[in-house]
């Protein structure tokens, strides 16, 4: 679907304000829709006039909307891949359109890297590796082997490609930890729990659940309380985002640990679009600012949490 906050038909707004289109993933999970809050908040302060596509976590729909914004001749464009390939043509279209693009949140694996002035967003394989070092500390001088189930993010997406080879970079090194399923669970609740349900029947022995996103952990909760398991001790749960919901349920001690993913880039891309509608050099990678969260760290910071 597509809104806009005010702007004519043809994309310029009268007064020269900076028109920016926004094709956004979708409103998968808590996180996503934080990060749209941040980014159409960010527009009203900076005076920027948006128009917003929500493309249900279709790469047709992001597609389409990019079509779209090339039509009405907006000044910048910004979105967040939901897949790694498949952008070359569409980009191409707007460079020769001379609409700047930013990548945010997302990237792209194209060679040209000319199809975009920056990428603003977090780095997954860090992520993952953050992740995996919690692990590895967890069960450090404990015997036996650790059976990993993995709910994995959308298939073919960077924070799904990155966080699972950032993890695996790290438990390689000890045998004892044994990825003995992975599967996605798209990010959100509803198939997190399902993919869950199907590890509790198919898998004996599971010692840690490593969910790719807060929403597929807190759907496997579900899961593993209706299969009269306790989640965060007969199952150790590490899961990415930081998301309040998740550290609701780290204060009940079902989650472990928390990797944190930042949402909140929305005053950064108004700068950055304001800069590359003004043709200033940016930064071609902006790495977001982001930390982890044990559960008392969690919980102190519940009554403040923004998302
Ligand atoms: C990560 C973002 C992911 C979140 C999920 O930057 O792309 O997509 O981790 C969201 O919650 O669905």
């Amino acid at each position: 679907a597509c809104s806009s906050t005010g702007g004519s038909s043809d994309g310029k707004k009268p007064g020269g304000k900076l028109v920016l289109g926004f094709a956004q993933v979708g409103a998968e999970s808590g996180w996503r829709t934080a990060n749209t809050k941040s980014v159409q908040e960010a527009a009203k302060k900076a005076g920027v006039t948006l128009k917003f596509s929500d493309a249900q976590q279709k790469q047709e729909n992001q597609i389409k909307a990019i079509r779209s914004f090339i039509q009405q001749k907006v000044d910048v464009i910004a979105f967040s891949p939901v897949v790694e390939s498949g952008w070359d043509t569409v980009l191409k279209e707007a460079k020769n359109a001379h609409i700047p693009v930013i990548l945010t949140d997302r990237a792209i694996d194209s060679e040209d890297t000319s199809l975009y002035a920056t990428f603003l967003g977090s780095d997954f394989v860090e992520e993952g590796k953050k992740a995996g070092d919690w692990l590895v500390k967890e069960y450090q001088g404990k015997p036996g082997e650790v059976n990993i189930v993995q709910l994995e993010g959308t298939t073919g997406s960077a924070p799904a490609n990155d966080r699972k080879s950032g993890f695996a970079d790290v438990i390689k090194g000890d045998p004892k930890f044994k990825v003995v399923a992975s599967q996605t669970g798209d990010f959100t609740r509803a198939k997190g729990k399902e993919v869950m349900q199907a590890f509790l029947k198919a898998q004996p022995e599971i010692d840690v659940l490593y969910a790719h996103n807060d929403d597929m952990a807190l759907g496997a909760i579900q899961a593993i309380e209706e299969s009269g398991k306790k989640p965060g001790t007969d199952i150790r749960i590490v899961s990415v985002d930081g998301v309040k919901d998740a550290f609701t349920a780290m204060s009940q001690g079902k989650i472990n640990f928390d990797v944190e993913c930042n949402p909140l880039l929305g005053d950064q891309l108004m700068e950055l679009a304001k800069k590359v509608k003004n043709g200033e050099a940016v930064e071609r990678r902006i790495k977001t600012v982001e930390g982890t969260f044990t559960p008392e760290q969690a919980t102190a910071a519940l009554p403040t949490r923004q998302y």
